[in-house]
């Protein structure tokens, strides 16, 4: 057996098993394709068909043709620079389209690309750097009135490995985009399909986030297979609304199951209808994805807009539980089918169907996209519940990770002996076999399909002088769902400490602003579990409490 025949078993993560792999190609679902061939073949087949849409700027529409030619031109410039197979690369832009040029650039040569997100900042990029040994970080200029070159000269002063800053935009000190190019060269040592494509982030609920290793041919298998479950075909507009790094906008079905298909994608710089709906119109957009505040926020402005959003045929809604109240509205106010997406970037990928009955797309999280995703939903201690229960859900399938990137001691529990994934999520299923989702056992906050893992966010107030424990813990809220609370318990004899000096103290670590506490709450002690640990279910119940009399005391 040759090591083509295992998955993508590499001294960084574990891969799939051999048995796995034959399985998963003698079914189908991996086509043998990698992301560089495949944009290849949909610019040989289609040269003049615009793939990419940047209204941003002086509105660039870039064809397969193009977008073909530039990837292979950044490829040869990276190569030059000494960047090629395997290494790190993080790439932290915005919805503009040298993220794809960046991203097929490295997908060719087999560079990793690490997808960080616009929000993150210092300590955040400094980890991911730091940890994956990066060689190159790339980034716009400025964005949302911040500029990511300052952040990049401390962090390449900072991390040995990190040779090169490549900017989409005016350089600063750093180096152009536009400046890394080269003549096409044919790369020597092109990644094959079973081999790592990118490194994701994992939402996570450890101290820092985990970095998912995913292969060519486990994901482009959720880009087809998402295609045929959202009807995304070579006529289909899909507009990228949210961060265009994002598992969700990237995969469910997304910009790469567009390019995919040849069919056309639409950046838009922010998700509000102000930017959106106007695009929606004069691209003739037919899907597009949003969390679900965004979505509500969607129903409620289609109402008065002048646009014409009449090309919308399908909604995806995901990343976080949508209300059954809210999923009602869709489609009275929008006029086009809702599709509930409930997915990770770990894997597994649920979608209800577009010929659901309305009751079930309303009111579940939909089922998975292959027949060979195993689905498992266990008790506390592993064992199968009985049809129906709620539990603990477990998957393992054709585009589901066997384990994180170098992380072999937190595999050791996130992951069961036979390579079920634990999502953490605490769901049933239907008797037409659509998941629901009922909450969470992992220690994380859902702030509107945002992640924040509590214990890395205790960590940072932990580290302030006058704090001796904290607990943070999820409280809900009508609009994002939940927003996070922190609990802290002072020093004896520290001086007083205001609320607002915690969310700064946090803020100034240099982190992503979703991550900054919404409310801190001083107490003297935690309530305790029987076994004497804190009980964040007491703290949870108490902060929603509160919010719930402060609601009531408003009307
Ligand atoms: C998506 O990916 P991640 O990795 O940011 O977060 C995954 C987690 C899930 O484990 C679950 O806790 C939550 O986000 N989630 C949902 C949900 N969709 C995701 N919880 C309730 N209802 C839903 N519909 O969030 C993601 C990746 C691909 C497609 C869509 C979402």
């Amino acid at each position: 057996m040759t090591m083509h025949d295992t998955g993508a078993e590499t001294p960084d993560a574990p891969g799939y098993p051999a048995e796995f792999a034959e399985r998963y190609r003698a079914a189908g679902y991996w086509r043998g394709e990698t992301f560089g061939q495949m944009l290849r073949e949909r610019a040989q087949a289609h040269p003049d068909r615009v793939a990419i849409v940047d209204p941003a700027g002086e509105g660039r529409r870039w064809t397969y043709g193009e977008l073909d030619l530039r990837a292979d031109r950044l490829a040869a410039g990276l190569l030059a620079r000494g960047i090629g197979k395997g290494d790190r690369v993080v790439v932290q832009l915005p919805n503009v389209a040298e993220f794809f040029e960046v991203v097929f650039a490295l997908f060719r040569i087999g560079a990793l690309p690490v997808f960080a997100l616009p929000a993150h900042r210092e300590t955040e990029i400094r980890h991911f750097c730091a940890f994956t040994e990066a060689a190159a970080y790339v980034i716009p200029d400025v964005s949302e009135g911040y500029d990511y070159r300052e952040l990049a000269t401390k962090i390449r002063a900072e991390v040995p490995t990190l040779k090169h800053v490549l900017v989409a935009g005016e350089p600063g000190e750093h180096t152009a985009l536009a400046e890394a190019t080269a003549e096409p060269v044919a790369v020597p040592d092109a990644p094959a399909p079973h081999e790592l494509a990118f490194l994701q982030l994992s939402g996570g609920s450890t101290g820092v986030p985990k970095l998912i290793p995913r292969t060519h041919d486990d994901y482009i298998y959720s880009l087809w297979g998402s295609n045929e479950i959202c009807g995304v075909d070579e006529d289909s507009v899909y507009l990228c609304a949210l961060p265009a790094a994002h598992n969700f906008p990237l995969s469910s079905p997304g910009t790469l199951g567009a390019l995919y298909a040849g069919a056309r994608v639409v950046l838009a710089p922010r998700p509000s209808p102000d930017v959106a709906f106007p695009l929606i119109e004069a691209e003739g957009v037919t899907i597009t994805g949003l969390v679900p505040p965004l979505a509500l926020v969607w129903t409620e402005a289609a109402a008065q807009t002048p646009h014409d959003l009449s090309s919308l045929q399908v909604l995806l809604v995901g990343g976080a539980k949508f209300s059954e109240e809210a999923a009602r509205r869709v489609r009275p106010a929008l006029g086009c089918t809702l599709q509930q997406v409930f997915g990770m970037a770990e894997g597994l990928v649920n979608y209800t169907r577009l010929d659901d009955p309305e009751e079930t797309i309303v009111t579940t999280q939909g089922r998975p996209i292959s027949p060979d995703d195993e689905i498992r939903i266990v008790d506390d201690e592993d064992d199968d519940l009985p049809a129906g229960e709620t539990g603990h859900l477990l998957t393992r399938g054709p585009y589901t990770i066997r384990g994180y990137w170098r992380a072999p001691g937190h595999n050791a529990t996130a992951f069961t002996a036979d390579g079920f994934y634990r999502t953490g999520d605490v769901v049933r299923l239907t008797e037409t076999g659509h998941i629901v989702v009922e909450g969470r056992a992992k220690d994380q906050i859902n702030r509107g399909g945002e992640k924040v893992a509590a214990e890395e966010i205790e960590n940072h107030i932990l580290a302030h002088p006058a704090v001796h424990d904290v607990a943070v813990v999820s409280m809900p809220d009508a609009y994002l769902g939940e927003r996070t609370c922190a609990y802290v318990v002072l020093r004896e004899g520290a001086a007083p400490v205001k609320s607002l000096a915690v969310k700064k103290f946090v803020r100034e670590r240099g982190l992503a602003a979703f991550k900054v506490p919404d409310r801190v709450e001083f107490v003297t002690e935690f309530p305790q579990t029987g076994i004497g640990k804190v009980s964040k279910k007491d703290l949870r119940a108490a902060i929603a409490a509160q919010v719930a009399a402060a609601a009531a005391a408003q009307h």
